[in-house]
């Protein structure tokens, strides 16, 4: 059977759904797509929205890393990514939920806002996307990259410096929760269920951004999240506001 994933590596919930292919032993073929092309590669695939991860399987045409997640559990039970417990698949399903909806929108809002208005991160971006020429790139994507800064996501915030801020403040109590699902037995590592991944995806790339890493390295989700997506490694360059930083200040430790 051909199973084609579509995805951007700098995309989250693209880790997620190639991870899922991983764990499962599915042989796949990926289809590197372009930032800033998906809307177009993707309608050319056949696929009737423009958002990565998109999955060829078996025919369909499957795009969300929920949906991915459920497709591919039907099609290889092996291991679960649901738990069988009933009570214990809601709380999986919730907490799957809440990464979608909650986390995953933040570094993707962070990194849109940064493209956007930090002509050093465009460049970087451009680089780290082996893109040519980069100076005249970076120019020239800016007008798609200030359309995106529009978007508005599962939780109501678009990229502007409202929203920013908003996650800004709303991110330690995130990754306290991250870490109280993992105590309370929710997100499991061994297999990972799909909330964990769903979630660690968001956290790993979170840890990637200079600006955050020593609010994401003082939780205890921050090494099983570098660890199930070590792929997120170079650090994205500093590029927020320091006084909008005071609310992921960590006190350092004597
Ligand atoms: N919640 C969706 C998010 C999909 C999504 O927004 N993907 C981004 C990359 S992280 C994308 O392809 N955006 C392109 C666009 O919105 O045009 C999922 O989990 O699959």
């Amino acid at each position: 059977m051909t199973v084609v994933l579509y995805w951007m590596s700098i995309s989250h919930p693209s880790q997620v759904a190639r991870k899922m292919l991983e764990l499962k032993g599915v042989e796949y073929e990926l289809v590197d797509v372009v930032p800033l092309n998906q809307r177009i590669h993707l309608r050319l695939a056949g696929f009737s929205g423009g958002t990565v991860p998109a999955l060829k399987l078996a025919g369909k045409r499957i795009q969300g890393s929920r949906r991915i997640a459920r497709a591919l559990d039907e099609r290889w039970p092996e291991p679960p990514l649901f738990p069988a417990d009933p009570a214990l698949c809601a709380r999986v399903e919730e907490a799957e939920r809440w990464g979608e909806e909650e986390l995953q929108p933040i570094p993707r809002r962070l990194f849109r806002y940064g493209v956007a208005r930090n002509p050093e991160l465009r460049q970087w971006v451009v680089r780290a996307q082996h893109l040519p020429i980069p100076a005249l790139t970076a120019q020239a994507i800016r007008p798609a990259v200030e359309w995106y800064l529009r978007t508005v996501e599962a939780d109501g915030r678009r990229a502007s410096e409202a929203g920013v801020r908003a996650d800004l403040a709303a991110l330690p109590a995130l990754l306290d929760h991250v870490d109280r699902l993992m105590g309370d037995g929710t997100l499991t590592l061994d297999p990972p269920n799909a909330a964990t991944l769903q979630i660690m995806a968001s956290v790993s790339l979170l840890g990637r951004f200079v600006d955050l890493a020593g609010l994401v390295a003082s939780h205890a989700c921050a090494e099983p999240a570098r660890e199930l997506f070590p792929r997120f490694r170079a650090g994205l360059p500093p590029f927020l506001d320091p006084e909008w930083l005071e609310p992921v200040r960590v006190a350092p430790t004597t």
